[in-house]
């Protein structure tokens, strides 16, 4: 769940930067959808008149050029079903906006409803070969997100974990580089941030510039990290809400036993350091700690979102 946790965060964020452009209704020009009253006679296709006095009488101030059902006349409808046989579609060439139009139709008496025929947009599905089984994604809403966004090589989600796979397959292409030590000198702190060759993120566990990792059992941060940004539509593996953004790799296990007893503070401020857009937590345990505050808050400070896990326990406190 702490998984699912952070995906959804990336989500909400996104959402309140780019909603704005889903939210907004678009319409078949000169067109609107009527539904009459079940007293009223079955019009047909190709009508120009409704056969309702009231209603006809309002549509003679517009050139009406069609008027049909939008569904072929079902016989026999079961009267628990609605009444798909008065529903109609109205043409017409006036310059009036179908929502102006269907809103002064509604008023009338015999109609059921009036609205402009709504545009929809077919949502993105990525090609990924595992997509149809990470049902949580449609349940985000990704599909839409991605519609507007398929993420940013900008965006940097730091992932401060055990260990993270840097030569995945579904995840190599996304990985963080720091092009000041990837273009240096060996040996040497190209970028002056105390880390020598920290090319692709550190290890705050064995303060090495490997973050991949060593023993079997470090295999949470790779999950994260394709949970989160695994390389998408490359018809390999999964997709992932990220599609794009980059996985700043931070590990913090002890590679000769596992352990979490690496520095996760101190990662959590290399990637604010970074220029990380967001750090990721996903890892629990008991005592508070004034030291982590002040890497939260210097991350924030410097304009860093944290998320951390709820835990997978059924603890009510964080
Ligand atoms: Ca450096
Ligand atoms: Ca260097
Ligand atoms: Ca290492
Ligand atoms: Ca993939």
């Amino acid at each position: 769940m702490s998984q699912l946790f952070f995906v959804s965060m990336v989500l909400i964020i996104n959402g309140i930067l780019y909603s704005k452009d889903l939210n907004k209704a678009e319409y078949v020009p000169n067109e609107i959808i009527l539904k009459l009253a079940s007293e009223t006679k079955i019009i047909s296709p190709h009508s120009f008149t409704t056969g309702v006095a009231e209603i006809d009488a309002a549509l003679l101030k517009f050139t009406i050029t069609d008027i049909s059902p939008v569904v072929p006349y079902k016989k026999d409808l079961n009267p628990r079903l609605p009444d798909i046989n008065r529903i109609y579609r109205i043409k017409y060439t006036d310059s009036i906006m179908p929502d102006i139009l269907s809103d002064d139709l509604s008023e009338l008496k015999h109609v059921i409803y009036a609205e402009p025929r709504y545009i929809h947009y077919e949502t993105t599905t990525p090609n990924d070969p595992y997509y149809s089984n990470q049902w949580h994604l449609p349940v985000i809403g990704a599909n839409y997100a991605w519609n507007t966004t398929l993420g940013d090589t900008n965006v940097i989600i730091a992932i401060v974990d055990d260990a993270i796979d840097l030569d995945h397959e579904d995840l190599a292409a996304n990985i963080f580089i720091n092009w000041a030590e990837y273009n240096g000198t060996a040996g040497l702190d190209d970028d002056f941030n105390g880390y020598v060759d920290d090319i692709n993120g550190w290890d705050f566990a064995e303060n090495d510039n490997d973050p991949n990792p060593v023993i079997g059992s470090q295999n949470h941060g790779t999950h994260v990290a394709g949970c989160a940004s695994a390389v998408t539509d490359n018809d390999i593996g999964v997709a992932a809400p990220g599609w794009k953004c980059k996985i700043l790799p931070l590990k913090f296990s002890n590679d000769q036993n596992g352990a979490l007893s690496g520095d996760a503070a101190a990662a959590i401020i290399y990637a604010a350091d970074m220029g990380a857009t967001v750090t990721n937590n996903s890892y629990g345990g008991g005592g508070y700690s004034n030291y982590f505050l002040d890497a939260f808050l210097y991350a924030y400070e410097l304009g860093t979102l944290s998320f951390a896990s709820a835990g997978n326990s059924d603890e009510n406190e964080l």
